[in-house]
Order: structure tokens, then sequence, then C-alpha cells
């Protein structure tokens, strides 16, 4: 079985974006699309060739295909063994867990996360390095590198290997090892949180719950975890099973992706707690009866209350959100007298600061929220987190955030994405913008004086490397804040983000409709960056 030298050009387009390399499955159907940027990792991290690689992803179409293609250039460019989730699985946190667990060289992650999914859906590929995270920027910039001088990639005649076979198999020296893809992260969450008191809460009778997991990845995690470990009773779970096409939906759990969900916390028979995750498992959703936590919050309040939780008992060193969260989190650090860092979109900018140990706990507006036990964001870590603190505390979710409102004040917040933008209009808007913001300090906006107003860039503590244009923020003295970025995640057209914010101390004003709060803030972050007459968009796509 000798390796086989294929010649190939190289393909343009595969730079990695926010979170890895997503297309339409379509073009990763391309001849050498594939090959081409997985044998570029390999070309660019020595260390994998007679080291060990995870592979999994979320089950998406393509997925199957992608892996027996990978294990064959995996041989062939001389890896030692690969760790593969049983039928090709494993959440993205989970890869994450198997990277440290079994200290491997890295990770490869087959996921496009909460995009659709299916042959007309998209499909994406990660590389993690050996701390579990996603490569940082220099890693990901010498993938990109050379995908755009890559000449040939390695390969081997030889059949599928068996995905669904637990054990060990061979492909020429290459070790292959079949995992059961949740028990190892399952053994983590029971080390983390209180199972006992989540069980008992469980078995009180007076608990409700379900968990959505949308027909993507968290489903075999889900029921492992709540029901058979916690004892939740049958069908907790719902949308357990794992689908190709996701069931046909959009496994992206908000308010508008999971209404089915939304639906059970209302009425009547209204559920006490309900979660759910997206097709890659690293996003959560918290819903109480009639209540839904803005991510933003959640992170604060876990913050809040982490020394409640076994996992977490001597409390945390500190905090990190992404520039665009709400600053909630901010005022728990202050509290609690540990750093606040704000860095740009993406996991990836968190790993340094957990490695060295300045964090704990991190956490993003897009539903992402994680801690120092892996590096990625994890959806069902901060449902259990949040079971934990209901079992302890014995109040529904509604009460601990109010809770936490009067303790801290409230940070209102929403997110407005406008989708599938002309590209090239999306960037003019942003290009325009940036040149308006030098001199708008001390100006007015909607008569509100603007504090500062910049084009938010990053020098990371540990490492001092920079990433500049992470987003356009305009904060008011009133400690409101508009920010404006495009997603790197798409991939179709561009999406312009504006995320609005804006604090109230008074308890006697934290009951208003989060609309109606930001209402004034929306009007100006709409009218100041001229989004109607620019991108032809009276209304946001999605408002979460
Ligand atoms: C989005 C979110 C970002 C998140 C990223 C990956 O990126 O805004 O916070 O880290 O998705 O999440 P962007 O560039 O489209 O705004 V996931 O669950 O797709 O791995
Ligand atoms: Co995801």
């Amino acid at each position: 079985m000798d390796p086989r030298i294929v010649r190939t050009q190289p393909i343009p387009g595969q730079k990695p974006g926010t979170s890895g390399l997503r297309k339409k499955v379509r073009t990763f159907e391309q001849t050498g699309y594939l090959e081409n940027f997985v044998q570029s990792v390999f070309d660019t991290q020595p260390e994998l060739s007679g080291g060990a690689l995870v592979i999994g992803g979320d089950g998406r179409y393509y997925n199957r295909d992608a892996i027996q293609t990978i294990v064959r250039m995996a041989a062939a460019n001389g890896v030692r063994q690969v760790l593969i989730g049983r039928g090709g699985i494993l959440s993205t946190p989970a890869a994450s867990c198997l990277i440290r667990k079994y200290g491997t060289q890295g990770g490869l992650v087959l996921s496009a996360s909460h995009n659709p999914g299916g042959p007309n859906g998209d499909f994406g590929i990660k590389f993690n390095v050996s701390n579990g995270g996603p490569a940082p920027e220099n890693v990901t910039e010498a993938i990109y590198a050379r995908t755009l001088t890559i000449e040939r990639y390695l390969t081997l005649e030889a059949p599928p290997i068996d995905l669904e076979q637990l054990g060990t198999q061979r492909l020429g020296p290459l070790q292959i090892e079949i995992l059961d893809p949740v028990a190892d992260y399952a053994d983590l969450m029971e080390s983390l949180f209180d199972f006992d008191a989540i069980r008992y809460l469980f078995d009180s009778g007076l608990f409700r719950m379900r968990f959505d997991a949308m027909h993507a990845v968290t489903g075999p995690y889900a029921i492992e975890i709540l029901e058979r470990r916690l004892g939740a009773e049958p069908g907790t779970v719902i949308n357990g099973e794992p689908k190709e096409d996701f069931g046909g939906g959009h496994p992206d759990p908000n308010l508008t992706h999971a209404p089915e969900l939304v639906a059970m916390t209302r009425g009547a028979d209204a559920l006490d707690f309900a979660a759910a995750s997206d097709g890659d498992g690293d996003r959560n959703m918290i819903l109480g009866k009639g209540f839904f936590v803005t991510p933003s919050d959640s992170l604060a309040v876990l913050a809040a209350n982490a020394h409640h939780t076994p996992g977490y008992r001597n409390g945390i060193v500190g905090l990190a959100r992404s520039m665009p969260t709400s600053r909630a989190a901010d005022r728990v650090a202050e509290q609690l007298g540990v750093e606040c860092y704000e860095t740009p979109t993406g996991w990836k900018f968190f790993g340094n600061l957990l490695d060295d140990g300045r964090i704990t706990l991190c956490g993003e507006e897009s539903f992402g929220t994680g801690s120092s036990h892996v590096r990625e964001k994890d959806g069902l870590w901060a449902v259990l987190f949040w079971l934990n603190l209901l079992a302890v505390h014995q109040q529904s979710v509604e009460h601990i955030v109010r809770n936490h409102w009067q303790r801290f004040g409230r940070n209102y917040y929403a997110r407005h994405d406008y989708e599938g933008v002309d590209a090239e209009a999306a960037e003019r808007l942003i290009d325009d913008l940036r040149g308006r913001l030098p001199g708008l300090a001390g100006t007015t906006l909607g008569g509100r004086e603007v504090a500062f107003a910049d084009d938010f860039a990053y020098t990371d503590p540990v490492d001092g490397s920079t990433s500049a244009h992470q987003g356009l923020r305009i904060g008011f003295a009133d400690e409101a804040r508009i920010v404006y970025r495009l997603s790197g995640t798409g991939t179709e057209g561009a999406t312009l983000r504006v995320y609005i914010e804006s604090f109230e101390g008074d308890p006697a004003r934290h009951d208003l409709e989060t609309e109606t709060a930001l209402a004034p803030l929306v009007a100006i972050a709409r009218e100041f960056a001229q989004i109607e007459a620019r991108l032809g968009r009276v209304a946001p796509d999605v408002v979460t």
C-alpha cells in the first residue's frame, strides 16, 4: 500500500473564516477540493507525521465520505494513529475533549455548525491544534498560504474503513481507533457538575425539561447524559436522532429556528426548563418557563454562580467575552475582582487565555459558552451548568436571572442580522463607516453622547499577536453601544451583523421588552450606517 502522489493545482478561496473552511457541499465535492485543504494541513503541520489525529464531525451529508478521504491521506502522510468517533460522529466539544485526553497532535473537525446540511447545504472542515482548540490565526494563515501553491497530494488506494466497528483497524502503518463518541465526554461532564443533585431534581417529579437536539450531533450525547446518567424521563431529548440533513431544519438554537421548543415553555403546560444545541453541539440556548436567557446574560450568570458547582468550586480566575458580546460579564468580573478580557469574534482567541491560566469561563453572544475544560464552546456543558444551578438554588430560571439583574444591573441586548446581502455593498458600508469613526467621539448621535468610536483591534496578551479590523464599535457615554461587523461563517453573499446594547441599573426598569428598550439605539444604528439605502433592507432577517 504505497502512497500515491496525485498532481493537483491551487483552488482559490480556501481561506478559513471565523471557524474553519465552510462552503457549499457542491464546492467540497469538486475534484481535489477537500484533498488540497487536507494536504495543506499536513504540509504545514509536520508534527502530524508520526503523530496522532482526532477525526469526527457533526454527521451531516458528506461527513462519511470526507472521513474516508482524510484517513487515506493520513496514512499516506505518515500519521501514526487516528482516533475517530463511531459512525464518524463527534460533537465539536467532544473532539476537543478527545484531543486533550489522548494528547494527540491535533484534530480535524468536520462541520458547518448551524448552517443547513444535505446535498444542497453546507459542509466545513477545521483544524484544531494540540490544546484541543481551533488553530490560531498564524496557523490558519499558513494553511491558506499552502493552498495557494499546492501541486500534489498524497493518498493511497484502499477499501473504505469500517466506521461502525469499535476498536482497532490498520491501513498500512496507520492505526485506526474507532471510539465511542460519547463516553469520554460524558465522563468529563460528570467530573464537573453535581450529577446527584441534578438526578434528585429530575426524581422530584416537580421539574420538567426538554432538550432539543435539532436532529444534529448532540442527540446521542444528550440521551446518554440526561436520560441515562441523570435519569430524566425518556423523551426529555427531542429530535434526538442525528440526520444528514438535520431533518431539513436549520440547526441553530435561537428563538427563530427552534420555535417548537420555545412554544413548550409557554402556556398552561409550560416546561420549567428547555434547551437546545446547534449542528455540531457547541452552541446552547437556555429557556425558563416563559423566559429566554440572552446568551450574554447566561455567561454572566454562570460566572457569578460558578462556585456553586463542583468543577468550579474555587471560583474563577478570570473571564473573557468576544467584543460584540454584551458587557454583563464585565460587571461580574469587576465584583469578583478578576480580569475580563475582550477578544475578537471566534473561539480561537480564547485558547491562549485558557492555556495561560488567565481565564476560567468565556463566551460569545452567539449562543456560545465554555470554560477551561475543553478549548471549544460547549452546548451541553452550558445546559448541565444551568441544571446544576437550578438544583442548588431551587429557583426558577427567571428568578435566577432577575436576581442577577438586581445585583449587577441589566444589559439589554440584541443582534440584528442582514443575511445574504450583496457582498460588495456590505464591504463598502463597513469601509465608509470606518472612515466616519474618527472624530465621532464627543459628538452626539440621536441625542446620545458618543464616548468612543473605533475599529476594534486585538493584541493577544500571551503571545503578542495582533488582529486588526475585528468590528466597528460606537460606545456612548450612558454605556450603550452599537457594533457592526461582517460574518465570517457564511457561504452565500455577505451577512451584516449589528449588535445593540444598553445598560439599565435601575431595577424598576428591568421589565421592558428588549425591543422597546433598544428601539432608539436600533434607529440610530440603522440610520448611521444607512442600511436601507445601501443594502435595500428595511428590516433584519434574524433578530437574536
Ligand atoms: C459566528 C458567530 C461567532 C461564532 C462563529 C462560530 O461567526 O458570530 O460568535 O464563534 O459563528 O460558531 P460569524 O463570523 O458568522 O459572526 V459555530 O457554532 O458556527 O462553530
Ligand atoms: Co456550532
